[in-house]
């Protein structure tokens, strides 16, 4: 079996128990040590000091990192990844602040990467990039000469062709992504944006089997719904840590529900909409003061991006003023958590809540949805209240699906969900739990390998691009 080289932005953390890192990063290394491989990326560290790689073995995996400069952290990660990217793909052109030097930084950085990483490469490595930091990744390793088989597997959503092209480097960063052999995305709406850009922006030829072809090369575009570890965060939830133990005690006494958001602060999650539809529910239902409970945990991230900031500021005057409305002197409607909570109390706190509410406004997959319907004991099963705009809505349609733009259609879902009849709840609940395991974790993982791998000849050498 050839050897796995996975590329990510940020190498995972081999000495912590992976199964803290989520399901991910758990069916990655589970991979990796079968098979034995390589993880490849930025250690998280910015010094301005030039060094080389830094290698390190664990076990069958060799961990292969390097630290950015000052300079490629600004340029690549905060400037245009984060600043251009994440944004764009995520229909916000509104948000895009677009420099070229970002932009060259980026391809920089990418140079960098696929620079560090060549010496490392043995000729029948299968190498697999995650993500939209790492899109002109494959190019630059051709323009080194490299001839071992690349895939690329985007988390994100892919914004449909006209948004795309109001973009600066759209047909760049597109003609730089055909350099990889297979490319995989969340959801059937993603793979059509994007074969529908190839067809009305670019010679590509979409084939009758879906595949792509492009000169001479044919590369495989199709979608591989990213799951979790459904049984191991299961058996997590049921692990109930003594805090959490006595927050459920009293919330039983008082007959009080709990409803629960676990997002990174991201503008992308529709954090305001969601505190916004809450109070909402409590103005439309007054029986509902009192008798329910909002924890959001909302841990902070890319501060140093000016729109999160803005988030921030933002999602503490929503939350002051509902609060500041309805609250009593023995409840509080919003808990607010502004901190990163360990993932084994979040499992917890999932079974604990009677309803899920997670309303991105655009999302690649969703995680959180799929992890709030494993922790749920089936036999008192809470009920998932998701946007339509979440790629896990393609699947999850038995959640009460919702408009994160539209505030009373979310204030009803959530009422309904909080008031729904037991047998309903469970005809839902099993359904969702049936495809979260279907397309779990290591489905995805196989599924991408297994397409990856197909190829067995090397690829034609490229001409510089
Ligand atoms: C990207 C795409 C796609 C959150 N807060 C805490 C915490 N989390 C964990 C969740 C979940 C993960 O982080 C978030 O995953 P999501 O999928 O919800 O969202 P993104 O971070 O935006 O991920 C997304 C994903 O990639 C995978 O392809 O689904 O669409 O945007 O696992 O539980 N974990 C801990 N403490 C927290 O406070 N421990």
């Amino acid at each position: 079996m050839s050897r796995l080289v996975i590329v990510s932005n940020r190498i995972a953390d081999l000495n912590n128990e992976p199964v803290q890192q989520g399901g991910l990063a758990v069916a990655l290394v589970d991979a990796l040590r079968e098979r034995g491989g390589v993880w490849f990326g930025w250690n998280g560290e910015i010094g301005d000091r030039k060094e080389e790689a830094h290698v390190e073995q664990h076990g069958s995996i060799t961990q292969i990192s390097l630290s950015l400069t000052k300079k490629d952290y600004s340029e690549y990660y905060l400037g245009y990844a984060n600043g251009v990217l994440w944004p764009l793909f995520h229909y916000r052109l509104d948000l895009v602040r677009y420099r070229s030097s970002h932009f060259s930084g980026y391809n920089r950085v990418n140079r960098k990467f696929a620079a560090a990483l060549m010496p490392h490469l043995k000729f029948d490595d299968i190498i697999w990039a995650q993500d939209y930091h790492l899109i002109t990744f494959a190019r630059s390793l051709r323009n080194l000469g490299c001839r071992q088989r690349i895939g690329f597997f985007l988390h994100i959503p892919f914004p449909p062709p006209d948004l795309l092209a109001a973009s600066s480097n759209h047909a760049e960063l597109v003609q730089a992504l055909m350099a990889y052999d297979v490319i995989g995305m969340q959801t059937f709406l993603d793979v059509n944006n994007f074969k529908r850009y190839l067809t009305d922006h670019t010679d590509a030829e979409v084939l009758e089997n879906g595949d792509v072809r492009i000169g001479r090369r044919t590369i495989k575009v199709e979608r591989f719904p990213i799951g979790m570890d459904v049984e191991a965060f299961g058996e997590m939830s049921q692990r109930i840590t003594d805090d959490v133990a006595v927050d459920i005690k009293r919330r039983e006494v008082l007959g009080r529900k709990q409803i629960i958001g676990v997002d990174r602060l991201d503008y992308s999650k529709g954090l305001p909409s969601r505190v916004k539809a809450f109070g909402r529910m409590l103005a439309k239902y007054p029986e509902m003061e009192k008798a329910v409970t909002f924890l959001q945990i909302a841990p902070p991230t890319r501060e140093a991006v000016d729109a999160y900031s803005d988030i921030r500021d933002e999602m503490e005057a929503l939350t002051g003023s509902v609060n500041g409305k309805y609250s009593d002197f023995n409840w509080t409607p919003i808990r607010y958590i502004h901190r990163s909570v360990p993932r084994n109390k979040l499992a917890a706190l999932f079974r604990a809540s009677q309803a899920g509410f997670v309303t991105p406004l655009r999302d690649g997959m969703n995680l959180v949805a799929k992890e709030y319907v494993a922790a749920q004991n089936p036999e008192a099963p809470g009920v998932l209240v998701l946007s339509q705009f979440a790629g896990a809505a393609e699947e999850m349609q038995e959640a009460l699906i919702v408009n994160p733009y539209d505030i009373d259609e979310m204030a009803d879902k959530l009422y309904a969900a909080l008031t729904m009849p037991l047998n309903e709840r469970k005809e839902r609940h099993r359904a969702l739990l049936e495809k979260i395991k279907r397309f779990d974790a290591k489905a995805w993982l196989v599924g991408f390998l297994k397409i990856l791998e197909g190829g067995v000849e090397p690829v034609p050498k490229l001409p510089k691009v």
